[in-house]
């Protein structure tokens, strides 16, 4: 392939054509049937900003001197024997006289569009107009994932991140194909999510409490230089909000509340939770592993079953994650039994429960979603096996975006062993190759824990470059993955970061097109 085109992740086949390139002109346009509408708003809206063009968007079909965006189910990538691509594949063909786009499906046709936004001009990311020469290269692409699931986690309960920041951060990722988007909601610091006081309620418990006292609580660290965790919580218009802005863009929101450790903020939020004694008070100190449910207190159930079946109703998605992470106190067998119990709740709900890979060891539903973080892959193996689940890919070494690039980092983590990480730990890796099978990878996650992030820019700084890495590996064929042709890409996708104001990260090995961040700035 003729690389650098600036493309990540790298497009599984790519043709360069030896015609002319198309030009986008002020004449151009988008041609869009009614279910491709989406996408075509979306496209035009990045368009227009830079351009300055008014790019109209026209019902149909209508290629000449104009983007046209089209949905075949049937789409077909090459060869005969290949096997279906799925709803995300998409094939981009330009030429001289304009851009087509087929997507198997409007999350394929979404794909495209951010392939023809990457095949633009650095300044097509612009906020206002530029004046430029608009030009695409002439390319046939046929595309398609390698992995279903390509998502990112925010911790919002450590430090809470407000709805604004969030869409932000759906902005930034979508470009680099992610498609789900994982909110650790809950943990011993704070309850973020809003959780309605039911009819049905027969404990008569206050589960406005959850958020009035337990939105308060954020991480602390007093004496070492960073400022507390920022507080609040989303009532559940503004998690509708999130989850609605997130679809609209191929993102699934796929929403955690971790049991039965990390729970401090719930058992002081509703004192029922605590049987036998006093609840205890807020705590927001980083320690991990010290708070549970009971399995012996029916409130357990009936709080477990309310909540999931609150958020349920609010998530669209598939997915409801229970955690399962870290119970350090928990006796084991009270433990297996919660996390069965409650998986069964999510069940019951409608919804595929995941958990961390702790879960497995219990009774998990068959057709459960085990996310691997650490520990025996070959346990892991065993039990998904056993329960038909799959698994997101998750490994502390390759993900974990909160942990440092650089030891002089003022923030991010540095507990996982063979850290510091840089971007090419998180590429040079195969999700298919720890121990899980390939056919068992539901796909991969980044997860962001902000014990020390504070706010969005902080937490881009984390995130890129090295959630890009994990956006490719997530995507593109294996095989046709190497560090330092990403290297070169990464390079030039710094003018578009830098031109979106997203803050990343330097990292010695890359020349970058803009200047890259400073942690000390923000
Ligand atoms: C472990 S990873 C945790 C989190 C912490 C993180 C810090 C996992 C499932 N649990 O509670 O925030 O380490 O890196």
């Amino acid at each position: 392939m003729d690389f650098p085109l600036p493309l990540i992740p790298l497009p599984a086949r790519l043709d360069r054509l030896d015609g002319e390139d198309f030009v986008l002109s002020s004449a151009s346009f988008v041609a869009a049937g009614p279910e491709c509408r989406t996408a075509a708003e979306e496209l035009a809206l990045i368009l227009r900003r830079s351009t300055g063009f008014e790019l109209p968007i026209l019902d149909g079909e209508e290629s000449d001197g104009g983007i046209t965006l089209v949905i075949d189910p049937d789409l077909t990538l090459g060869a005969g024997a290949e096997p279906a691509p799925g709803p995300e594949a998409y094939s981009l063909t330009v030429d001289r006289t304009g851009a087509v786009i087929t997507g198997a499906s409007t999350a394929g046709l979404f794909n495209g569009v951010q392939t023809l936004r990457q095949l633009l001009p650095a300044a097509v990311e612009n906020s206002s107009p530029v004046d430029a020469q608009w030009r695409v290269p002439a390319v046939v692409i046929r595309d398609s994932p390698r992995f279903a699931y390509r998502g990112l986690m925010l911790d919002v309960a450590r430090s809470f991140l407000d709805v604004a920041e969030v869409k932000r951060q759906i902005d930034t990722m979508v470009q680099f194909k992610f498609n789900a988007l994982h909110l650790h909601l809950t943990d011993d610091q704070a309850w973020r999510i809003e959780i309605h006081n039911p009819e049905h309620n027969p404990s008569g418990l206050d589960y406005g409490a959850l958020t009035t006292l337990g939105g308060t609580g954020a991480v602390d660290f007093p004496g070492v230089g960073l400022s507390p965790g920022l507080t609040g919580f989303y009532t559940q218009a503004e998690f509708t909000e999130i989850v609605d802005y997130a679809a609209r863009r191929n993102v699934l929101v796929v929403p955690e509340i971790d049991m039965p450790g990390h729970v401090n903020a719930a058992l002081a939020a509703v004192p029922q939770l605590t049987a036998g004694g006093t609840p205890p008070a807020m705590n927001t100190t980083g320690e991990v592993g010290y708070s549970s449910l009971e399995a012996g207190n029916p409130v357990t159930y009936e709080f477990a079953r309310e909540v999931i079946r609150q958020l349920a109703a609010l998530t669209p998605g598939p997915y409801l994650h229970i955690g399962g992470d870290e119970a350090l106190v928990t006796p084991h067998e009270e433990y297996l039994s919660m996390v069965a119990e409650i998986a069964s709740l999510v069940v019951a709900a409608g919804k595929v429960p995941v958990g961390w890979n702790e879960y497995a060891a219990a009774r998990i539903p068959h057709g459960s979603v085990v996310q691997y973080w650490h520990g025996s892959a070959a346990a892991t193996l065993e039990r998904t096996s056993d329960a038909g689940a799959s698994v997101i890919m998750s490994p502390a070494e390759r993900t974990y975006l909160d942990q440092k690039y650089d030891p002089a980092s003022p923030i991010g983590l540095s507990w996982v062993e063979g850290g510091p990480f840089s971007w090419r730990e998180y590429y040079d890796w195969d999700p298919a190759g720890l121990g899980i099978p390939g056919g068992s990878v539901l796909g991969i996650e980044g997860p962001l824990w902000s014990e020390t992030v504070r706010g969005g820019r902080q937490a881009e700084w984390l995130l890129y470059p090295r959630a890009i890495a994990l956006a490719e590996v997530a995507w593109s064929p294996q095989e046709q993955r190497h560090a330092p042709d990403l290297a070169a890409r990464l390079g030039l996708m710094g003018a578009r970061l830098a031109l979106q104001g997203v803050a990343f990260q330097a990292a010695p090995d890359i020349d970058w097109s803009a200047e890259p961040a400073s942690p000390f700035d923000f």
